[in-house]
């Protein structure tokens, strides 16, 4: 084993997670290089540690976009292969080697991604890093590569196969996030290996966000992202044509620009489909556009309300309302059968010892159906990150360790431990059987359904892992889904025709990523 994963297993005694979740499957250095298939690319997602305490149904509940939107520029004469070592199918392919092997890298993947990378390259396969981490640290990943993608790999994977067909790769590509964003191919869907997902059709409609928050990558030192946005038609298509009956938006914030918002709900509410998405919770600002939302098939939101202290938000610099109004905002929500995914960062300067139980019974007050915690993480080249290292608070630069369940700075009104116990005691409180049960919905009829999904999404990872290592997730969720989307086309039909909803109809599904 890599000594890079050992920090990683040694502070991992908080849950049962057997070796395949914590560590990725050797690369064996006796494996000789055999022959090189000219005009073959390999794509790869590497593998990276899985929180045992938080469900391992997320990974596998949409796939990353990263890899296949690029995909869908790759001219014809060439073949292409998807591979993500998150699947648990064992090393990747290597017989025969790719003349070109894509890897995107994220910081907590980062060795992993170098690891493949130097693997491959001394097998003669060309290797180009793309992806968050190649931006903000170019200069760490470029030892590992033959070239760096720094920014839009849809512009720019053409141009490195052409160069590397005509063997003149450069070790530089780099593109901006201002193109046309309509004119963006379809992602690649058809290279994902679909029983492995709960649903393959992972959507994007917008990148860049309207904030800028101090800890976000959009926050990233020379990185420019103006929000754009596909035409609603192109991602009705898109749904559509993968059928699946449940779409996840991976978009940073679906509710950036509430105009286009509301044109896409227009054109997805004739597919009776259902989705969820991530939102900021300045969308309800608008109660129209969220009963919109629900007749367009939303069943649920990922809102990063990130802390219940306004100072904290005012130090973040996340334009938000007051943290007193979010209880009204998530009624609004639940009104409308949306239910909501709350997200919360914890260890900001102004959390004391009290923020764990304090943010936990709000989460029950105010009947959560989910919630997703992380430890405020400074990504390097954020205005985070700049300060953490000007006032000398940075513990390590193990990026293993920067997955957000892992105190990596020193907090300032308790210890990094008395942080990190407190996360895992809230993901212990918020799975347990006493919080589920309160946070059941109001409505009794959407009781069943809500704990089927609470029990198999939060207390079930064992049987988890034996769905993606027999390539059952697929096959095990999708009757789930198919009921929930039947039961939200009969809620929808009952919304269309009043004028205020109050019995929501419950998903099984969890709301967005
Ligand atoms: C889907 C998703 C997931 C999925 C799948 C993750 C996976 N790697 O398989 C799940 C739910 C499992 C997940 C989990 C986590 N995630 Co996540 N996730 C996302 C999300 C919402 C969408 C990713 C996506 O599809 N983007 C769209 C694609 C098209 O954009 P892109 O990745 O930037 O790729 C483009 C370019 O970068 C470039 N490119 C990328 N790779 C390559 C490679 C080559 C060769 C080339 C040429 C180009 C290229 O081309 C692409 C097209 O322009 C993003 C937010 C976002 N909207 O991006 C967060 C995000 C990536 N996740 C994040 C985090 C923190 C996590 C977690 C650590 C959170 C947690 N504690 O659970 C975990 C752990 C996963 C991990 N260790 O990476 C952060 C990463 C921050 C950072 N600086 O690294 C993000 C940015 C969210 C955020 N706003 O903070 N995540
Ligand atoms: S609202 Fe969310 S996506 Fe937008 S900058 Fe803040 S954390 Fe990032």
């Amino acid at each position: 084993m890599s000594p890079d994963y050992q920090p990683f297993l040694q502070s991992r005694k908080r849950g049962w997670c057997p070796a395949e979740m914590a560590r990725p499957p050797l690369l064996d250095a006796t494996i000789s290089a055999g022959p090189i298939q000219p005009r073959y690319a390999l794509l790869i997602n590497p593998f990276y540690p899985k929180d045992p305490i938080a469900s391992f149904g997320k990974h596998v509940l949409t796939p990353t976009l990263a890899l296949i939107s690029f995909a869908a520029t790759t001219p014809e004469h060439w073949e292409v292969q998807y591979w993500d070592e998150n699947l648990l199918d064992g090393r990747p392919p290597f017989a025969p080697m790719p003349e070109v092997v894509g890897i995107t890298v994220h910081l907590t993947f980062a060795n992993r991604a170098f690891e493949l990378a130097d693997w491959y390259r001394s097998r003669g396969s060309k290797v180009v890093l793309g992806g968050l981490h190649v931006m903000s640290c170019p200069t760490e990943c470029a030892p590992h590569a033959d070239a760096l993608a720094v920014g839009d790999g849809v512009q720019l994977w053409p141009r490195i196969l052409a160069d590397a067909e005509a063997g003149c790769l450069r070790t530089n590509y780099t593109a901006t996030y201002e193109s046309d964003y309509r004119q963006d191919p379809v992602p690649r869907r058809s290279i994902l290996p679909r029983k492995s997902f709960l649903t393959t059709t992972s959507l994007i409609a917008t990148r860049g966000c309207h904030n800028r928050c101090a800890f976000c990558y959009v926050a990233t030192e020379g990185l420019r992202m103006p929000y754009r946005m596909r035409d609603p038609g192109q991602i009705a298509a898109e749904f559509e044509a993968d059928r699946q009956p449940y779409a996840v938006f991976v978009d940073n914030n679906l509710g950036s620009n509430r105009a286009y918002l509301r044109e896409l709900c227009q054109a997805l509410r004739p597919l009776n489909k259902i989705w969820s998405a991530a939102v900021s919770i300045d969308v309800t600002d608008d109660p129209n556009l969220i009963r919109i939302m629900a007749l367009a098939g939303c069943t649920g939101v990922f809102v990063g309300f990130e802390s219940l202290t306004d100072e904290n938000l005012a130090d973040a610099r996340k334009k938000t309302p007051k943290a007193s109004d979010y209880a009204r905002r998530v009624r609004m929500l639940h009104e409308n059968g949306i239910q909501v995914n709350g997200s919360f960062v914890l260890g900001f300067d102004h959390d004391r010892k009290d923020v764990f139980t304090r943010t936990a019974n709000w989460i029950e007050e105010n009947r959560l159906e989910c919630a997703t915690f992380h430890i405020l993480t400074p990504y390097p080249a954020t205005p985070l990150f700049r300060q953490m290292e000007t006032e000398g608070r940075l513990l390590h630069r193990d990026w293993v360790l920067y997955d957000t369940a892992h105190a990596v700075f020193r907090p300032k009104n308790m210890s990094p431990e008395e942080l990190e116990q407190g996360y895992a005691w809230m993901y212990q409180h918020l799975f347990s059987h006493v919080s589920i049960w309160r946070r059941r919905p109001v409505d009794w009829l959407a009781v069943a359904p809500y704990l089927v999904g609470s029990y198999l999404y939060k207390r079930s990872n064992r049987f988890w892992r034996l769905l993606i290592k027999h390539h059952l997730v697929h096959a095990a969720w999708r009757p789930l889904v198919e009921l929930t989307r039947i039961r939200h086309v009969r809620f929808r039909k009952e919304l269309a025709a009043s004028e205020t909803q109050k019995s929501p109809g419950a998903a099984v599904v969890a709301a967005g990523v």
